[in-house]
């Protein structure tokens, strides 16, 4: 019998009363005896509860059309908090207010406990997040799969300046928005061997079984019915894996080796891979991974379908970036070994299945695995992946008669010292559809990076500019800038349709209005100031400009140079040229990977030249300087409001998009940056006038690099640059001498531009009435960076889905 669904109503008294229940029947206490984490809990099932009605009826709606579903496979998610996002998806952050106030509960203290799951880096991770969100906002049908790690990435806090890395153990007083499914579980193989079937038919026989436990967290579209789901993987060890017998005999170590073991492999998001070892439990987390999607895919499209050839019709895998490329190899063996298909048909149908997201276009940065590994942990995989190639390079031998290079080039398999497996290559053999991230990125991948594929499968290559979340980033983020705008524009549409925030465009030189854009960006700095105090000590002016760079810490991001011009300030104002400074909060906020040793001596650097700026009373009335430690999605939603410049400054032809680039634009900050990744598109849609642009151009930077670049020719030439690079040689003098002799992101050759271009930004900041327009004009033209736009664009270039509207 089907259950009918009371409806929770939204009345502040229901609301209350709902709480109270799942207060005492899900955590068996009463108002008057509940812990902080008893009504935190308690809170969110309430907010929870009013969310399942919708995803029961999204999952029926889609049972009912059995439609064409997007899986997209990430090995990073950003989530954010959920409590403010369901709060505000369920729409009844109003009546939990209310209701919250009537109890006697704080808000802001139960937000508090809210814990955002971290589990993903940087961009790439939460762009999948923006990426599920614009999904069941368009009502698309999808399910986001990923890895329920353990612990997520790690908290950052500073000793001495120095990045300290703790665990960041998420789930230590429970998840109270995840349901666990554990009549989902799948198994997993790792090692062993195969044994011949009949023809290319093989059977694995794998030395090691894991199983994969999923729980799935709800996906709320905005303003839509839609609920769609996310589904983690959790490793457990099988049941016969607890030695009782080790455990009688006192070895109670050994007794659970086999379940640490297999636990492992979910237990941490990407552990270190400096050694063999880690590398190993890397390859295995991804294998892990795709196995639980595909075969829960499988699971799902049985559900309704029987035939093969309607599974292209039915299912789109989107790779994110290489981590999952595994599954092309994995689809093989299950359509070929178990379902017994035919190779060329198997292939047929996995082809059209999967589409492959590109984010880099550092050649470091493509993942390859070596040959030995993948044959000793996946053996099957690594026949499939053989036999992939081998035809793979038939069709390039015909295309290109006696031409070995062009195989080298190609070839999924790199030769040399060790054999490597290059997933991009596979990716792109196995797709059907290649994008880049933003047009430029697009464009230098097809032309450099993927060239000698886009030569052989124009066809195959597209770019979707990337987008982001305007519920997440400009509403929760921002909700003074939303109410503003809201009541501006008339209605509060525009978050579901971000073009129409063109319609600010008529109020950029109402002096009325800009008042009251200014009184926004002052009071959310005021915001900012009070957090950086509480955390850092250090006392922000809240009516300086915010100058904000806040992203992970990589040498092509180039913090250094953004350093450098901190120098610059504090050297200029200690000689009292004053004149042209404006009083500035410099704001930093980024993690390092922790091998990454580069990376952060930077950010030592940039420690200690905010101690020195801070502390020097003659410099601190100008300029002070924080790096607000531990950034996350939730630091992101404090800084992003109060930000007046945003830094996108990394070497042209480096950063494949960016995205707070888009964060920062769309609540009106404006940016300074070069012509590198998405800040091509934000200045052509802002307006040239209302972006700072400086630096060389991919084609400049090119051109340097072929006449021979020496660093120390711009330092010789440049007095102020001489004093800046001294400064820094005593207080970290590995990083002046890398900028002298090797100066691998030609920091010195930007300098002077930025510099000057900095510059300009304070006179700009001087013009009151022109700053505020431009800002306004920032936020009204960066509509076309919404993760919905982005989304259409997959679904009409790539995924070729239409949406399945939830009724009522
Ligand atoms: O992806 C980033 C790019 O650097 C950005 O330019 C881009 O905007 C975003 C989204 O497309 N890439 C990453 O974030 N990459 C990683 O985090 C990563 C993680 C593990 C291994 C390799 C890369």
């Amino acid at each position: 019998m089907t259950y009918v669904t009371p409806h929770p109503s939204n009345t502040p008294g229901d609301f209350g009363r709902d709480l109270l229940s799942n207060l005492y029947y899900q955590r068996g206490t009463t108002l008057e005896s509940a812990s902080a984490q008893d009504a935190y809990h308690s809170l969110a099932l309430t907010v929870r509860d009013r969310l399942v009605d919708r995803y029961i009826r999204t999952a029926a709606a889609h049972y009912q059309a059995n439609p064409r579903f997007i899986y997209y496979l990430s090995a990073e998610y950003m989530l954010g908090k959920q409590l403010d996002q369901n709060l505000l998806y369920s729409g009844t952050a109003d009546c939990a207010r209310s209701a919250l106030a009537g109890l006697g509960l704080s808000p802001a203290e139960l937000d508090a406990l809210d814990v955002e799951p971290g589990l993903g880096n940087g961009g790439l991770g939460r762009l999948a997040a923006c990426l599920l969100d614009a999904m069941a906002t368009l009502d698309i049908p999808a399910v986001g799969y990923g890895i329920r790690y353990d612990f997520g990435i790690f908290k950052q806090a500073f000793e001495d300046g120095a990045q300290v890395e703790r665990p960041d153990d998420w789930t230590f007083y429970g998840n109270p928005w995840e349901f666990h499914a554990s009549d989902d579980q799948q198994t997993v193989g790792f090692y062993g061997h195969t044994e011949p079937l009949d023809g290319v038919r093989k059977s694995w026989v794998p030395g090691e079984i894991v199983m994969g436990e999923p729980s799935h967290m709800l996906v709320p579209g905005y303003a839509t019915s839609t609920v769609n789901i996310i589904r983690l993987w959790r490793a457990r060890a099988s049941r016969e894996s607890f030695d009782l017998s080790r455990f009688g005999a006192g070895q109670y170590g050994e007794a659970v080796e086999e379940i640490v073991r297999s636990e492992n492999i979910s237990k941490v998001l990407y552990p270190d891979d400096s050694t063999e070892l880690g590398r190993e439990l890397r390859l295995k987390q991804q294998h892990f991974l795709v196995t639980c999607a595909l075969r829960d895919i499988v699971r799902r499209f049985r559900l309704r379908n029987s035939d093969w050839d309607d599974f292209a019709g039915k299912v789109v895998i989107q790779l994110n970036d290489t981590h999952p490329v595994m599954a092309i190899a994995e689809l093989m063996r299950m359509l070929v070994d178990e379902e017994g298909l035919e190779w060329d048909h198997a292939w047929s149908i996995t082809r059209r299945v999967f589409a492959y997201t590109c984010h880099t276009l550092l050649p470091e940065a493509l993942e390859t695995w070596p040959v030995r590994l993948v044959q000793r942990l996946l053996p099957r995989h690594m026949e499939i992946i053989f036999l992939i190639n081998h035809l793979f390079l038939r069709e390039v031998s015909a295309r290109y008669p006696g031409d070995d290079g062009k195989l080298r080039e190609l070839s999924i398999i790199a030769e040399g010292d060790e054999q490597r497996v290059r997933m991009a290559h596979l990716a792109v053999v196995g797709s059907s559809a290649v994008n880049g991230v933003a047009e430029l990125h697009s464009r230098l991948l097809a032309a450099t990076t993927l060239h000698g594929f886009a030569e052989l499968w124009p066809g195959r290559f597209h770019n979707v500019t990337n987008g982001v979340s305007p519920r997440r980033f400009v509403r929760l983020a921002n909700p003074r800038l939303s109410e503003l705008i809201t009541e501006r524009l008339g209605d509060d549409r525009w978050l579901s349709d971000l073009d129409r925030l063109g319609g600010l465009e008529s109020a950029a030189d109402d002096p009325e209005f800009q008042e009251r854009w200014r009184q926004v960006k002052r009071l959310n700095r005021q915001d900012l100031a009070d957090q950086a105090l509480a955390t850092t000590g250090v006392a922000l002016d809240p009516d300086a400009l915010c100058d904000v760079m806040i992203k992970r810490f990589h040498e092509y991001k180039r913090q250094l140079l953004r350093v450098l011009h901190v120098v610059v300030m504090h050297h200029r104002i200690r000689r009292g040229e004053v004149a042209d400074v404006v009083p500035r909060s410099i704001v930093f906020g980024g993690k390092a990977a922790p091998g990454y040793y580069a990376a952060k001596r930077i950010m030592q650097l940039a420690n200690t030249v905010a101690g020195m700026v801070n502390e020097d009373p003659a410099v601190s009335p100008y300029l002070k300087m924080i790096f607000l430690p531990d950034y996350n999605v939730s630091r992101a939603q404090l800084i992003i409001p109060a930000a007046d410049l945003s830094e996108q400054i990394s070497l042209a032809g480096k950063e494949a998009s960016g995205t707070s680039n888009m964060k920062l634009a769309l609540n009106g900050a404006l940016t300074i940056g070069t012509l590198d990744g998405a800040n091509v598109e934000i200045r052509d849609r802002v307006g040239a006038e209302n972006f700072f642009l400086f630096g060389l151009d991919t084609a400049e930077v090119a051109a340097v690099r072929e006449k021979g670049y020496r660093s120390r020719d711009f330092y010789e030439r440049d007095e102020e640059l001489r004093e800046v690079v001294d400064t820094v040689a005593r207080l970290e003098p590995q990083i002046a001498d890398d900028l002298l002799n090797h100066d691998e992101y030609l920091t010195l050759a930007d300098f002077r531009a930025y510099v000057d271009c900095q510059d300009r930004v304070a006179r700009a900041w001087r013009d009151t009435a022109g700053w505020t327009r431009a800002s306004i004009l920032n936020t009204a033209r960066s509509g076309f960076f919404s993760s919905d736009r982005t989304v259409r664009d997959y679904c009409r270039d790539i995924w070729h889905v239409t949406p399945v509207p939830v009724g009522e």
